[in-house]
């Protein structure tokens, strides 16, 4: 019955799923991909990725997925979505809502193969001509960082985020040792850092009070707060950095509770950013719904694909929030590539995290954005445009490593 509109098996519209394979490499850092072929011999690639826990969603995939997606139609997007979600029975979560977004934006990929069309034009079209990103700098101290906030801007960066070692912690997060971009997942078994708020909450405005002094006041600026901070904190120092103007402040304190967000509204007007950690619409609607947040953060790998992040969005729009997608290096260029199609068209697009690949993992996911003058531009190629070196891929073997983990001086277990 899922299958009566296809096309006679083999011919050149066959629509039917005949193959779906997981495929997992370590160019640098590790990623999932699902590849999905048609019997027309039409791939399309999902990105699977959730960072320190990949074997967990290749799993999902293999055992639970890929059996129920064989001689289905492909382009029963929609219908394939709600099966693989409210078929589970077990609903969301970060491992369920990776895998369905593998899935979708995988039939999405096929859709514009099959269409000759690039996915920004299935979506609806393009609303802008480029996509506003912001690059990681990072320094062990104000100097430092104030210094790569430099080098962003002359790279043509127009939004930067900033973070900072903080005097007494060694290893604070987002602050990188060596040049290249700062990976958090990088011991087989977590590190333990250090953690202490009073003196982050002392340096961060001085951070900030720095960089507009050094840089003006035009080029956007962005801090991550990791989610250390209580409600009270998080609104003193959103407070705090009111005069530097950041564009937004994110993760100011965890979202499981709603309400500390309106502690923090009710202090400040430090536009906020949440989400990254969410995996569906419902993880969202009270922050939205109650004007607690300016930009909403989940994107389409670990927020359920293409299917279920449109949705989100139209509920952020409603409330007159933006998006503003994760963008990590542990999001492969897969998701990149279709979130910079989803950003070029979706009508509330708000900014786009860029975080640079490695020359490595960018060998190994051939892929046509480019970066030019502080955007990204998606490309014109049908469907997502991003391929897999299968060959380059198989020479790097996965390779455990979990996220760090946080204790207050005292030893104490904190939110990383
Ligand atoms: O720590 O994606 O805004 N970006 C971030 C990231 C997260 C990693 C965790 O896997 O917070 O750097
Ligand atoms: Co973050």
């Amino acid at each position: 019955m899922a299958n009566s509109d296809t096309a006679p098996q083999g011919s050149v519209r066959d629509r039917r799923i005949v193959a779906a394979q997981v495929i997992v490499t370590c160019p640098g850092r590790n990623f999932v991909t699902l590849k999905v072929e048609t019997g027309a011999g039409v791939v399309g690639l999902g990105d699977a990725t959730l960072n320190g826990r990949e074997l967990a969603v290749a799993a999902y995939l293999e055992h639970h997925v890929v059996p129920n997606l064989i001689g289905r139609d492909a382009g029963r997007i929609e219908d394939l979505w709600q099966f693989l979600y409210k078929g589970a029975y077990w609903r969301r979560g970060p491992v369920t809502m990776t895998a369905i977004a593998a899935v979708d934006v995988a039939l999405w990929d096929i859709l514009g193969k099959m269409a000759g069309l690039p996915l920004y034009q299935l979506l609806g079209g393009r609303s802008r001509d480029g996509v506003l990103v912001y690059g990681h700098a990072s320094g062990r101290d104000i100097e430092e960082a104030s210094a790569d906030v430099g080098r962003f801007i002359s790279l043509g960066y127009r939004a930067v985020r900033a973070q900072c070692g903080v005097p007494g912690l060694a290893k604070p997060y987002g602050v990188t040792r060596q040049k290249n971009a700062y990976e958090p997942a990088e011991s087989e078994l977590p590190l333990e850092t250090e953690w202490s708020t009073p003196p982050y909450l002392d340096l961060v405005p001085r951070l900030f009070e720095r960089l507009r002094s050094d840089h003006g006041r035009q080029i956007e600026l962005l801090h991550d707060a990791h989610h250390r901070l209580t409600p009270i904190e998080a609104a003193r120092l959103a407070r705090d950095l009111e005069p530097y103007r950041l564009f937004w402040l994110e993760d100011a304190t965890p979202a499981e509770n709603p309400e500390g967000f309106e502690l923090i509204r009710r202090h400040s007007v430090t536009p906020l950013a949440v989400g990254e950690v969410f995996n569906a619409i419902w993880d969202c609607r009270a922050l939205l719904e109650r004007q607690l947040i300016d930009y909403i953060r989940t994107t389409i790998v670990h927020g359920g694909g293409i299917t279920h992040l449109r949705r989100i969005a139209d509920l952020a729009a409603l409330h007159r929030a933006r998006t503003g997608f994760h963008g990590a290096t542990d999001l492969s260029p897969v998701t990149m590539g279709a979130a910079l199609h989803f950003d070029t068209w979706v009508p509330n697009f708000g900014i786009q995290e860029y975080m640079q690949h490695s020359e490595q993992t960018l060998e190994v996911f051939p892929h046509d954005y480019v970066f030019r003058d502080g955007h990204l531009h998606c490309g014109e190629s049908p469907g997502h445009g991003v391929g897999l070196d299968e060959k380059l891929a198989a020479r790097f073997p996965y390779s455990p490593k979990q996220l760090p983990v946080a204790r207050l001086t005292d030893g104490t277990m904190w939110d990383w």
